[in-house]
């Protein structure tokens, strides 16, 4: 075995060398990687061997381009240096891949003549996830592979694809068994070999894409059929002129094509937002002080007490993975009744498969008795929002639970310290603030009491993981986060109306901005009237609430509703709004959209800046990760402590006391904003 530098190695077995990188944790394409890929290749293809395999040590094959350090990427030897050296190959070169073979990583992968996969790898190209295409050939290789059709929803959707799917649309040429990857490898290469096999270069390949020349209708129905969803979104539209190339040009013009685009895309702020991004949601998962190898409990039985909307859509998570849950309630109809909305929104939810539903439900079981929970390793309480409730359960839990389960409260408001001290052990007692549906939603606050200890924390993370959740630590205060933070915006609609904005157009400024809402469309979904209003204020919608309109649910809300729930303007509304205005005395402002947009904003900026000073939030990006997955907060802006910091504190501070003096003060700047503005500093570290 020779070094050929500090993450390559090349042996020799038999006629086939071996070239092995082990560049922990994901083997991405650094200078040092890249180094070790061309000198290997060249030493390989000097050598006397008849093939060559690459593999790699670690968890994974090559997760693509190293993001922490795309501008890295300019210097040689390039992918496309590595990639040249294997497509002038004069023998086989076969790529065995586990773990995920991802972006960077596949476009070397497919430059091999020969994919070799365990069942359990991963093939994708996922740029665009961080507002990039593929900037390696594969716009160009993978249409030529799999025909364009395959190749655009691949690459749009970012999606990887598992090996078996690989293995019968002809990507991966044969799946090694899970444990022996390097030793099937090498058979499959001799067997290359002794069948003295034609090399398959996918550049070269055309048969794929010959039927799909001069005629431009795939590519207009699939533009036309993405427009919505990647609406504003830069990648996309390049991803798909690309994928065109491939199909109407030459292999070496539609490659110059694709390195122009991922050049300009690698420049976007969309990408620098969404690279941010990737970080900030790894980073959340990290507790200062705690150890990383803290060891979580182990999981296995789950309690949820309350069947209602939350209850239910929590426990969906977890019979989601396998994992039986006991649901408490306290009356036999309420059970029943809960029990039968989760099935009902299994047998709604696409695709589903009646075996599955049947499956999923199997590992429900309904009780009316706290004891039934004794088993249980977790147990999420979701009754109704009340601090004396949410006590009396707690105490009632602590009773029935074995020692060293993990007692957690969905409250989104209310003190977990307050709660935890209803128990006897308030250090495994936790907050799980799911996001409604509970079942959909991407976010969910782990929320961390004075008392909370660093294995319950743990616990709490992990599962995270498990039921596919974002997952961002709070400490204890009002909303927690991302509720706390949204506030301040949602309060200001009621004086948005009183300055005579109609709701479409506040609406149309902040859906343009990238939300996939404003404001008043999402109260008109989530309910008017589950929203309290401080005590003794009557607001807007208050009014309307009290004139029956709740809302998509009854009676309509800012806008009326068509059988379909496309909302339409409403005389109703715009009455109640007016009559309200009216007897208020306000005056009709003229406000810009601009300003619109800049008081929705940095409205929640503030309130940002004082949920990190109050410690809430461990760092300014969890609050980021927060806002995106819990308001959908467009990821191509960073998240709104991001986007201050593209803005400009000194800005931001500047707008606010403007708006301030206009407005009220609301609007006051933060001591923390003030002062990181004063220091010219940012809330985020650089990307
Ligand atoms: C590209 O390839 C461009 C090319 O087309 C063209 C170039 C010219 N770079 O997620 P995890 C770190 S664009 C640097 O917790 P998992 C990550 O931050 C790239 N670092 O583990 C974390 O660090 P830490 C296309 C990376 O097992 C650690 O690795 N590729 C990268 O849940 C473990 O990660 C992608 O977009 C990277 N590329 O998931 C793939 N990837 O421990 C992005 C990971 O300090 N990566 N790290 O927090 C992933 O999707 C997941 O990380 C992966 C592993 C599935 C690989």
């Amino acid at each position: 075995m020779t070094a050929i530098n500090a993450v390559t190695d090349l042996s020799l077995d038999g006629e086939v060398a071996v070239l092995t990188l082990n560049s922990p944790p994901v083997n991405a394409l650094s200078l040092t990687v890249r180094e070790g890929l061309f000198e290997g290749f060249k030493q390989a293809l000097a050598s006397s061997a008849r093939a060559i395999l690459l593999i790699c040590d670690g968890p994974t094959f090559i997760a693509g381009a190293d993001i922490s350090n795309l501008a890295d990427m300019l210097k040689d030897p390039s992918i496309e240096d590595i990639q040249k050296l294997m497509d002038g190959a004069d023998r086989p070169v076969v790529a065995a891949i586990h773990g995920t073979a991802l972006g960077g990583g596949l476009e070397i992968a497919l430059c091999a003549n020969f994919r070799v996969a365990v069942p359990s790898a991963k093939l994708g190209l996922p740029e665009v996830n961080l507002g990039l295409l593929p900037g390696a050939g594969g716009t160009q290789r993978l249409p030529r592979a799999l025909g364009p059709q395959k190749a655009l929803e691949m690459i749009t959707s970012g999606k990887p694809m598992r090996a078996p799917e690989a293995l019968a649309l002809g990507l991966v040429d044969e799946l090694a068994a899970e444990d022996a990857l390097r030793a099937d490898a090498l058979t499959f290469a001799r067997k290359v070999l002794a069948e003295a096999r034609p090399l398959v270069r996918l550049r070269n390949r055309e048969d794929k894409v010959a039927a799909f020349r001069g005629k431009p209708e795939l590519f207009e129905a699939f533009r036309a059929s993405t427009a919505k969803n990647f609406r504003g979104q830069l990648a996309p539209g390049w991803i798909v002129e690309c994928v065109e190339a491939a199909v109407e040009k030459p292999f070496e013009d539609g490659l110059a094509l694709e390195k122009q685009r991922f050049f300009q895309a690698a420049m976007s702020p969309q990408s620098a937002a969404r690279r941010y991004y990737f970080f900030a949601e790894r980073n959340a998962q990290k507790v200062p002080g705690a150890p990383a190898e803290t060891a979580a409990r182990k999981i296995a039985r789950v309690g949820v007490i309350g069947a209602g909307a939350m209850g239910g859509g929590i426990a969906m998570n977890f019979a989601n993975i396998g994992v039986p849950v006991t649901i408490i309630e306290m009356k036999p109809e309420a059970l029943a009744h809960g029990l039968s909305v989760i099935r009902g929104n299994y047998e709604r939810s696409r695709g589903a498969r009646p075996e599955e539903t049947e499956k999923r439900m199997s590992l429900l079981q309904g009780s009316l008795d706290m004891a039934d929970l004794k088993d249980c390793d977790l147990v999420i309480e979701a009754v109704f929002e009340n601090l004396e409730v949410k006590k009396q359960v707690f105490g009632k839990l602590d009773q029935a639970c074995k020692p060293g389960a993990v007692l957690a409260s969905n409250t989104s408001f209310l003190n977990l310290n307050e709660i935890a001290a209803a128990t006897g052990r308030p250090q495994d007692v936790i907050g799980l603030h799911f996001f409604s549906p509970a079942q959909v939603m991407p976010l969910l606050e782990i929320v961390r009491g004075d008392k909370t200890s660093p294995e319950t924390l743990a616990t709490a993370i992990e599962l995270g993981k498990r039921i596919r959740k974002t997952t961002v630590i709070s400490r204890v205060g009002p909303g927690f986060i991302a509720n706390r933070v949204a506030s301040p915006r949602l309060a200001e609609i009621n004086s948005f109306l009183l300055e005579g904005l109609p709701p479409a157009r506040v609406d149309k400024v902040l859906y343009e901005f990238g939300f996939p809402m404003g404001p008043f469309a999402m109260l008109d979904l989530v309910g008017l009237d589950v929203i309290a209003d401080p005590p003794g204020q009557e607001t807007i919608r208050s009014r309307m609430v009290a004139a029956g309109r709740r809302g998509q649910k009854g009676g309509g809300g800012f806008y009326d509703y068509d059988a379909q729930r496309n909302p339409q303007p409403s005389p109703a509304a715009d009455s109640i709004i007016e009559d309200f205005r009216a007897a208020a005395g306000a005056a009709i402002k003229e406000v810009s959209d601009e300003e619109i947009l800049e008081r929705s904003l940095y409205l929640e900026v503030n309130e940002g800046a004082k949920v990190l000073e109050e410690g809430i939030a461990i760092r300014a990006s969890d609050i980021d990760v927060a806002m995106i997955n819990g308001y959908g907060w467009p990821v191509d802006h960073g998240g709104p402590m991001y986007y201050a910091d593209q803005i400009g504190l000194d800005k931001v501070v500047a707008k606010l006391k403007e708006f301030e003096l206009k407005y009220g003060p609301q609007y006051r700047p933060a001591p923390r904003l003030e002062r990181l503005a004063a220091e010219g500093q940012k809330f985020t570290a650089k990307p």
